[in-house]
């Protein structure tokens, strides 16, 4: 008995530095990485793949640089930026840091375009056959641009998965440890 015992003590110290608790990780946004959006944006909402704690944070840029952001509303796993300015044409980067349940820090960024050309082109200069076409397109590239952003979302979650199967191993060694120190325990007073 007190062989196991000692097995279990010695899986649980390998185990519990690698990982105690489940991280917060971007699983969805709007706009989404890699997104091509045709208005200007307003508002960025992130959705996190577990709960984050107030005062995460993220930072807008273009070209490089920070741009001005208005309120930020935690509502975990959901974070809300409101801009102060609308964001037009251009690349934008968003660079998140976010403080999970744990109190640990993740941190993460993805950009998305926006690209108001297709609203604002004079529609009266252009037959409205040959417009049809270029919208298809271009909404079509839109589809694949949000397909590759999230396969780059699922490859972001798979340390998270990971990080919960040793999160499970954990759980169950630790619940080994109890009953077998339930049971010596009992076995010392008889
Ligand atoms: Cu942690």
């Amino acid at each position: 008995m007190k062989k196991w015992l000692f097995m279990v003590i010695c899986s649980l110290i390998l185990l519990l530095p690698l990982k105690g608790f489940a991280h917060s990780y971007v699983s969805e946004s709007s706009p989404a990485d890699g997104e091509t959006v045709m208005e200007a944006v307003d508002e960025l909402h992130l959705l996190f793949n577990g709960g984050i704690e107030p005062f995460s944070t993220v930072t807008v840029k273009k070209d490089g640089e920070e741009i001005e952001t208005g309120e930020i509303i935690i509502d975990s796993p959901y974070m809300y930026v409101e801009m102060s300015e609308s964001l037009t044409a251009g690349t934008y980067e968003v660079e998140w840091q976010a403080i999970g349940s744990d109190t640990h820090l993740t941190e993460g960024q993805y950009s998305f375009t926006v690209d108001e050309s297709v609203n604002a082109s004079p529609e009266d200069e252009e037959p409205a056959e040959e417009r049809q076409i270029i919208d298809d397109v271009e909404t079509e590239e839109t589809v694949s641009e949000n397909e590759q952003a999230e396969e780059s979302n699922a490859a972001e979650n798979t340390d998270a998965n990971e990080e919960n199967a040793l999160l499970m191993i954990g759980a169950l060694a630790l619940i080994t440890m109890i009953i077998i120190g339930v049971i010596v325990l009992r076995g010392r007073k008889k």
